[in-house]
């Protein structure tokens, strides 16, 4: 008979990842890095691959998101992949009119504005999204011990786009909507909900190592509207995935919410450039992780400055329980990925601890 093949090693792991490590609380030798929208528009390799290809087509085809979520990890050393997806796709797989449209971002045929409305949001079966199982599948597969980072859109920014429209600055209908009909408003979230929840299910399911509610426009509400109309919301997207993998939690120009965004169930919490890390996790209390905070603005700036800010961002990231390099928001398409690469190197040099930086 044939030998037997020799024993497999063991495979590498990514619950011993610094990303995952960092997340709960435990020491590192320096932090871990990601960027939001690593995967994107900033790669020449990625326009390269998207070129002729619709973004939500893109977003359906397995080869093609495990394609695009390697190139940052290939290009920089990241030491996490951000799945490539986008917020809308849960609701485009269960049928719901919604196009991301080049250079404006996501548009709904048709607003949601009754109760007759919500009829168009069945909840999400893992049978809807097969490709993003397979892509996940094959990603914790190509990856080894680096993580795949899964993430879905929290219920308030989703319902933002479908009462919308599209993309808003003031979400002026939103707020209307939530505080004239707190009914309809209450019955589209648990949808949402739902809905984000088994997206980051799927995800966890198929391998992925952490996962990231994305509240993006958040920052819009007051503390007490955010509290009575939100929260509750993203607690039921988050609370019964604890125990599972570490979630992270992010919003824009959420410094007045940090601590709320917390209790949602959020094992990490984003920050965006506006409060510094140490005034964050002071704001957030003992225990703490977050992630954040480069100003995306400053990737643009001589090296100097980015490598000057860069080190402020890690010391003061010392303040919290543990710390997630990234930037305060995603990264933008004309930014020059060799300064992102240097990003990587450098934060890689400094010590978690501050003992030899
Ligand atoms: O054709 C294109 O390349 C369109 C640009 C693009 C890309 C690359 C969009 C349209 N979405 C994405 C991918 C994407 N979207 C990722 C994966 C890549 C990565 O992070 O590396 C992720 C995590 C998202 C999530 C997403 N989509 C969010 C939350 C993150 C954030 O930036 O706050 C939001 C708000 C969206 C909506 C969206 N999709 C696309 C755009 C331009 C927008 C924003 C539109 C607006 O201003 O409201």
């Amino acid at each position: 008979p044939p030998a037997a093949p020799p024993a497999a090693p063991p495979a590498a792991d990514p619950a011993s990842s610094l990303l995952v490590r960092a997340a709960h609380g435990a020491p590192g030798p320096h932090p871990p890095v990601w960027f939001m929208r690593q995967a994107g528009r900033s790669l020449p390799e990625y326009r390269a691959l998207r070129a002729g290809t619709a973004m939500l087509d893109a977003c359906r085809d397995a080869a093609t998101i495990t394609e695009v979520t390697l190139q940052p990890v290939r290009r920089h050393g990241v030491d996490a992949a951000i799945f490539f997806s986008d917020i809308v796709v849960p609701l485009a797989a269960i049928g719901v009119g919604i196009d991301i449209v080049a250079g404006v971002g996501p548009v709904v045929d048709k607003p949601i504005r009754s109760v007759a409305d919500l009829d168009a949001l069945r909840p999400l079966e893992p049978g809807d999204v097969p490709y993003v199982t397979d892509a996940v599948r094959a990603l914790t597969g190509e990856l080894g011990a680096t993580p795949v980072i899964g993430f879905a859109g929290a219920p308030f920014t989703l319902a933002s786009y479908l009462i919308e429209g599209g993309p808003s600055k003031d979400h002026a209908r939103t707020k209307a909507l939530m505080h004239g009909d707190p009914q309809l408003w209450h019955a589209l979230c648990s949808r949402l909900g739902a809905i984000a929840a088994a997206f980051l299910r799927v995800q966890i399911d198929a391998g992925a190592a952490a996962v990231q509610l994305f509240d993006s426009w958040a920052g819009s509400l007051s503390l007490v509207d955010y509290e009575q109309f939100v929260l509750p919301h993203s607690r039921e997207v988050l609370a019964p995935l604890a125990g599972t993998v570490p979630r992270i939690h992010f919003g824009v120009g959420t410094g007045e919410l940090l601590a709320a965004m917390r209790t949602a169930g959020a094992d990490v919490v984003g920050v965006d450039w506006r409060v510094p890390l140490d005034e964050a996790a002071r704001r957030l209390g003992p225990g703490a992780v977050v992630q954040g905070n480069l100003d995306p603005a400053l990737l643009g700036a001589d090296w100097p400055v980015v490598e000057r800010a860069v080190r402020r961002v890690v010391a003061e990231g010392r303040a919290a329980a543990g710390h997630v390099f990234n930037l305060g928001h995603g990264v933008p398409p004309t930014a020059d990925p060799d300064v992102l690469t240097r990003i990587v190197e450098l934060v890689h040099s400094l010590d978690a601890d501050g003992a030899g930086a």
